[in-house]
Parts: structure tokens; sequence; C-alpha cells
């Protein structure tokens, strides 16, 4: 198709752009962090969103050089933030090779970004195939002092299954479980069931999506640790995510 030719060219054309949303401590509301996220200008179709084409990049295995780029570019950026962490996207294609772990070893080393700044957002449907050479390939971005973080948590099949297998530093609850929480009792039961289960397997908790301060307040009191969403910022800027932060200092 078209729109795969043209996302071929679109790292050479400098038409990827990646924007940072902060990450909040639900406790003090500061930024502890941010997310990359990954914006494709399209010269006749205009933006065009991940949704659209990280899929496309999957098919054709484009995920492997866009998703070495964003690592690379977002270290980089991130290199300047002090303490901050610096949170990226990775595909199930992009654990599955080997070669992977050499691309964030090398993505640290020319950024100087130190290992335990890097925090790889890995979802459960890329955990899915839970094969040996994925979980070794973890391993070893583990060994590298790089945390791991599930993302979407509770949308997938074996949520709990991969916990079992693999120690992950932090769980990402799905913004579906954040958007009711003011109105449904089970929203709210089922929020309270995962900051426990990462309580109780000393993993951090993230909720996504926070978008008012009743979300916020009622995280809070349950006890996660940190959180995400249009409360805080949108994806923005590297230059507005560092304003931000310079604001709060
Ligand atoms: O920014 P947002 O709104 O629209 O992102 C949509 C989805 O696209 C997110 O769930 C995220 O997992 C995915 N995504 C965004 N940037 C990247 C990236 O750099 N790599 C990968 N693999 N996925 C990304
Ligand atoms: O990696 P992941 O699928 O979690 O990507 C996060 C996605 O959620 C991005 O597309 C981002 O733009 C979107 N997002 C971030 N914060 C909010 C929010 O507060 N509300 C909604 N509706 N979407 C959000
Ligand atoms: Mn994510
Ligand atoms: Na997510």
């Amino acid at each position: 198709r078209a729109l795969v030719a043209d996302l071929r060219n679109a790292m050479a054309r400098q038409e990827l752009t990646i924007l940072f949303q902060p990450q909040v401590s639900t406790a003090t509301r500061r930024i502890t962090g941010a997310e990359a996220l990954l914006r494709w200008h399209h010269p006749t179709r205009g933006l065009i969103s991940p949704d659209v084409f990280i899929p496309l990049a999957e098919e054709t295995g484009l995920i492997v050089p866009i998703g070495a780029w964003v690592l690379e570019q977002a270290c980089h950026v991130a290199r300047g933030w002090g303490e901050l962490h610096l949170a990226v996207n990775v595909s199930a294609q992009q654990v599955r090779q080997a070669s992977f772990v050499t691309t964030v070893e090398q993505a640290l080393a020319r950024s100087g970004l130190p290992p335990q700044r890097l925090e790889l957002e890995i979802t459960e449907a890329a955990m899915l195939a839970n094969s040996a050479e994925t979980l070794g390939i973890l391993s070893r971005l583990r060994s590298l002092g790089v945390r791991l973080a599930m993302d979407d948590f509770g949308t997938g099949y074996s949520s709990l299954a991969t916990l079992q297998r693999f120690r992950f530093d932090k769980i990402k609850v799905d913004r579906s479980f954040i958007r009711h929480l003011s109105r449904d009792a089970k929203a709210v039961a089922l929020l309270r069931a995962v900051i426990a289960l990462g309580s109780a397997l000393d993993v951090t908790t993230n909720a996504e999506g926070v978008e008012d301060e009743g979300q916020l307040s009622l995280l809070r009191a349950e006890g996660c640790d940190e959180a995400q969403g249009y409360l805080f910022g949108r994806p923005m800027s590297a230059a507005e995510f560092q304003a931000q932060v310079g604001r709060q200092d």
C-alpha cells in the first residue's frame, strides 16, 4: 500500500517526531519522568496516529529501524533531564530480536543516559508468546540496569501469568480502568486489587489516562505511586516538557 511506501521514507524525510507526556508522583504531584510518544506528520495526509502507523510498522518490520531511532533520539533528549526517567514503548517484534539488547546498549552509550533512567514499556500482548527468547532478552535488558514496565495492564489475557514468569519494575494500569473510577464501584475494586498486587510484588504502579482531580485523589488514597494523563499534561514537545519541569522547581 501507498502508506507503507511513505512510512519507509518517513524517517529519512524527518516526518517522525517524538512527544513527551509527563508522569507524576501521586503523593507530591511532582514530575518523575515522561513517556515518549511517536507522531507521524504525513506530507499530504497530515498527522497520522501511532494507533494507525505502529501496526503498519509492525507488519512490515519497519518497527525495528523506527524503534531504534525513537530509542536513541529520546535518550538524547532525556540525557539533560537530571534525575527524571524516560519511558519508551517497545513492540513485540523488537523484544523478539536478540539484536535489540545491542540497540538499547548503543542508545544508552551514544546518549550518555544512565540505564537506570530508561524504562521500556512492553504490552501484555507482546508477552503473549512468552517465548524463552523474549524472556531471555528481557533478562539481559534488566541486567543492563534498564527498568521494565508492563503497559496496558489488565487488557490482555496473560497479565498474571506474565508477572509470575518475569520480574517487571512497574505496572501501568490501562486507562480503561481509570475512566470510570468516580462513578463505578467495580472500577475502584479492580484498581485496588492491582495496587495490592503491585505492593505485594514490590512493583511500582502507574495509572494512565488521569483526567481530573477526583481520579487523582482516589489514586493517592489507594496508594497508586504514579499517574499520567491530561490532568498533568498532554504529550508535548521536548521544549515544552522542559519548560513544565522548570516551572515546578
Ligand atoms: O500517543 P498515543 O496516543 O496516541 O499512542 C497510541 C499508542 O501508540 C500507544 O498506546 C503507544 O503504545 C503506541 N506508541 C506510541 N509511540 C510508540 C513508539 O515509539 N513505539 C511503539 N512501539 N509504540 C508506540
Ligand atoms: O502506550 P499507551 O498505549 O499507553 O499510550 C498512551 C496513549 O494514551 C497515548 O495515545 C496518549 O496520547 C493517550 N493518553 C494519555 N493521557 C490521556 C488521557 O488523560 N486521556 C486520554 N483519553 N488519553 C490519554
Ligand atoms: Mn505506553
Ligand atoms: Na498504555
